[in-house]
């Protein structure tokens, strides 16, 4: 039987196809930008859960070709970063080296996939022709004061020397990586300010966003609507200052909390207790973000020997110090209401603490703790009220007599963008001799990354340690200047790199027109991991440049899709965990379009699933059948059953790629070629069969479009349509009713005659026990769908 060789004919076209690489043509109407998420160099390959996500990616942007749609798909790296680093200082090597080593080996894999990307356009984020733009954005937001400079609070790692992200603390406050205490040291840093979009940000029309996604950066974002309200402190001339979500309960405030880093700390202590506080504030620093908020961990605090006054009932209540209160949100200081908060709830019956309940929870008996809305009581002006009319009468009385008002809060905080490592975008500041910083001007970008640096972490930011950025930096600006020696965050990198992709040998301009043009991505593919940061991030970059002038849109991707996850039995597969499998054996063995076909076929492409190699054989021979079926011609004539499977077939294929349904799709080419393997094809059925499956399996499918047609390529010819007549299938069902009721149905030919519709339905074995020995006295017939006998 024939057989191909799967090595020769993929290299073959690849080699074509990569020579001839089409440059994308700016048909307005017609793009599609489809991307999926570039490669991070870390490791030296790529892995399985990269194939899954360029692959199936690749067959949906070849149908929307054959669909008649300018595609573009690009692809890049994603290629500065602590784990770039990290790899590197294991092996020994520069950063430099590595990368670009590991980018070349991932380059050819990639092209062992045979998608169509444009690698005309590919960018490479640790080159100096990108991060020169990398730069400029920094410079933008700098000169529009959204990127400023300010001392924070960081996770440090003693062990690692290194400043770690708030996801890199374990829950027991020590370091995902070194196991050292993790302590909080005051840094000063680099901040982007997507506060300032918040409320841009929560609006999300128009997008077609997985809704788990948009519940995700909507709690990130956590808007609060409340009212911040001023309680005198007693004896001083000073109030302070809380933000509440729960202002009707404020009758129920027993006692206030203030932050261990509340800048009014010192001056209301009292002598007697500023001890106790101290040393409570000095262990609080040790503690981290994520372990002064859990829930569950013991509430501790001490309290200041102060007192403040409820400005509503004028009651004299205690204020405490206590770390389950932040600085970072809302005005750091609270009035707590232990009837209705669980977490002063707990603190006040650990500490005796007075608790008045003034809600009443219409729903069910009243227990000492509830959190729900309900009735006001014991409160005053607001007793009877429901909780929104409580909050809405409170909050005028407090703006008239000017102790309060309504206030909004967000949890969403600046993005923290300095890292004191040495592999990423140098930050375009300098310092002058006085330690002002100044920012770089345009013209001297890229502001190159040095190598004479001892890139292994010390606690200080590596670049500090290079003779040639001190030198630079004296030579353009002065004696006694400085450089910034913190390089950017990798999200910065990625938070516009798609920006870049359709001018990205434009060296005069990070985007022109062209990008304007192009952009939105329409179909934007990966991880569902990135939720939060990166589809957060350059979210808030595309509307910064946008109210800057430079986009004419303010979304970067309208429709998100996430694939699901690739496991390994039972956990993610990821060069972290050292699970990893890598794809090149069974694309030595089988072939890349039938690698890339079974992971189609594993599943729905949003649930992943768990890799086994079982069902590839399964693959195998469903593609050399298919080649087989293409390879002999007969003459056949084809019945009404053929015509429906083949036009059956084509509309639920271009159905369930307009919806990423991979799997079912296969499944149902599989049963195309069931259907005809022993009849055969002509040569119109077979084109049709080749167009179908070339965008699952490119290789073959171009391999035996050549033998058809010498010289041209099955992905300019025309997806094929379905002739909806033909999906009418030439039966019907005819109900049969005695008496008004249903008793049972016939299967007739669409031009069957009345009369033997009649017979037909009197011999149907369950009509014959209602009509047997009774009188019909009527025949009631509607063509093509009931016939009812009245009978006595
Ligand atoms: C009084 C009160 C009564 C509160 C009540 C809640 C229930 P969200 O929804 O997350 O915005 N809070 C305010 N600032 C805080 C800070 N810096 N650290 C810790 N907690 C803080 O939560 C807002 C509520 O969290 C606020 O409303 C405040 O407690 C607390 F029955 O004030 B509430």
């Amino acid at each position: 039987m024939n057989n191909y060789n799967h090595i020769d004919i993929e290299m073959k076209w690849q080699k074509k196809w990569l020579s001839s690489s089409a440059d994308f043509l700016l048909n307005n109407t017609a793009k599609k930008y489809v991307l999926t998420m570039f490669c991070y160099p870390s490791g030296d390959k790529l892995h399985i859960g990269h194939w899954y996500n360029y692959g199936p990616v690749d067959t949906y942007s070849r149908f929307l070709k054959m669909n008649g749609y300018n595609v573009f798909q690009p692809q890049g790296f994603d290629a500065f970063g602590l784990p770039a680093e990290n790899y590197a200082i294991k092996n020994g090597v520069h950063p430099k080296e590595s990368t670009h080593k590991n980018i070349n080996v991932m380059r050819k894999q990639l092209n062992r996939i045979g998608a169509m990307f444009n690698w005309n356009e590919e960018v490479v984020t640790c080159e100096p022709d990108y991060y020169k733009w990398t730069q400029w954005l920094f410079l933008q937001l700098y000169n529009n004061k959204l990127a400023y400079r300010k001392e924070a609070m960081v996770n440090w790692d003693p062990i690692d020397q290194t400043v770690l992200a708030n996801e890199q603390v374990l829950p027991d406050g020590t370091s995902e990586r070194s196991g050292g205490k993790v302590i909080q040291k005051p840094l000063k840093q680099w901040f982007f300010k997507i506060t300032d979009y918040a409320e841009e940000l929560l609006n999300f029309d128009n997008l077609k966003w997985p809704s788990k996604t948009i519940t995700m950066q909507k709690n990130w974002i956590g808007k609060s609507i409340g009212a911040e309200i001023d309680f005198k402190i007693n004896d001083l001339d000073k109030s302070l200052n809380v933000f509440t979500t729960r202002p009707d309960t404020i009758y129920g405030a027993t006692y206030m909390v203030v932050s261990p880093e509340h800048p009014y700390l010192h001056e209301f202590v009292n002598h007697d207790c500023s001890d106790a506080v101290m040393s409570y504030i000095e262990n609080a620093s040790n503690k981290s973000e994520l372990q002064r908020t859990d829930l569950e961990k013991d509430k501790t605090g001490v309290f200041t020997g102060s007192f403040a006054i409820n400005p509503v009932s004028n009651k004299k209540i205690p204020i405490w110090v206590a770390d389950y209160v932040m600085m970072g949100y809302g005005t750091g200081s609270i009035m707590a209401v232990p009837a209705h908060d669980k977490r002063d709830y707990e603190f006040a019956k650990k500490y005796n603490i007075e608790i008045i309940k003034v809600v009443l929870d219409n729903s069910k008996e009243d227990s000492e703790l509830y959190e729900g809305e309900g009735t006001s009581i014991n409160s005053d002006i607001l007793n009877g009220l429901t909780t929104k009319d409580a909050k809405n009468k409170i909050i005028d009385f407090l703006t008239l007599n000017k102790i309060g008002k309504k206030s909004i809060n967000y949890r969403l905080k600046d993005w923290l963008i300095s890292r004191q490592r040495y592999w990423g975008t140098p930050i375009p500041i300098v310092y002058d001799p006085n330690g002002n910083p100044h920012p770089i001007p345009e013209k001297h970008l890229p502001w190159e990354l040095p190598e004479d640096v001892e890139y292994k972490p010390k606690g200080t930011s590596p670049l500090g340690t290079s003779e040639i950025l001190k030198k630079r930096t004296e030579d353009v600006f002065g004696k006694g200047w400085t450089p910034e020696i913190d390089t950017m965050d990798t999200f910065v990198c990625s938070s516009w790199y798609f920006l870049r992709y359709p001018d990205s040998n434009n060296n005069k301009f990070p985007f022109t027109k062209k990008s304007n043009k192009m952009l939105p991505v329409d179909h934007y593919i990966g991880g569902s991991e990135h939720a939060t940061m990166h589809l957060l991030y350059a979210r808030f970059i595309t509307k910064c440049l946008k109210d800057l002038n430079y986009l004419d849109f303010s979304e970067p991707f309208k429709h998100l899709y996430h694939q699901g996850t690739i496991t390994k039995d039972g956990s993610k597969m990821s060069k972290s965990k050292g699970n990893t499998v890598s794809p090149d054996k069974f694309v030595e063995m089988y072939g890349s379009d039938t690698f890339r076909c079974y992971l189609m076929f594993m599943g729905p492409y949003d649930e992943g699933g768990d890799w086994n190699d079982k069902g590839i054989t399964g693959i195998d021979r469903f593609l050399k059948r298919s080649y087989r079926l293409m390879l002999e011609n007969k003459a056949v004539q084809y019945n009404n059953e053929d015509e429906f499977v083949l036009n059956n077939t084509i509309k639920n294929i271009t159905d369930n790629l307009n919806e990423f349904k991979f799997n079912t799709s296969i499944s149902k080419l599989m049963e195309f070629v069931n259907h005809f393997y022993d009849k055969g094809l002509d040569i119109k059925y077979k084109e049709i069969y080749v167009k179908m499956l070339a965008p699952f399996a490119p290789h073959l499918a171009e391999e035996i479009w050549s033998l058809f047609r010498n010289e041209s390529s099955v992905f300019n010819e025309e997806w094929p349509v379905f002739d909806k007549f033909k999906l009418v299938k030439n039966e019907i069902e005819i109900a049969i009713q005695v008496n008004g009721k249903l008793r049972g149905s016939i299967l007739v030919s669409l031009d069957s005659e009345k009369d033997v519709n009649i017979k037909l339905a009197k011999e149907h074995s369950n009509i014959v026990t209602y009509i047997e020995g009774k009188n019909i006295i009527k025949e009631i017939y509607i063509p093509g769908k009931i016939i009812n006998f009245v009978v006595n």
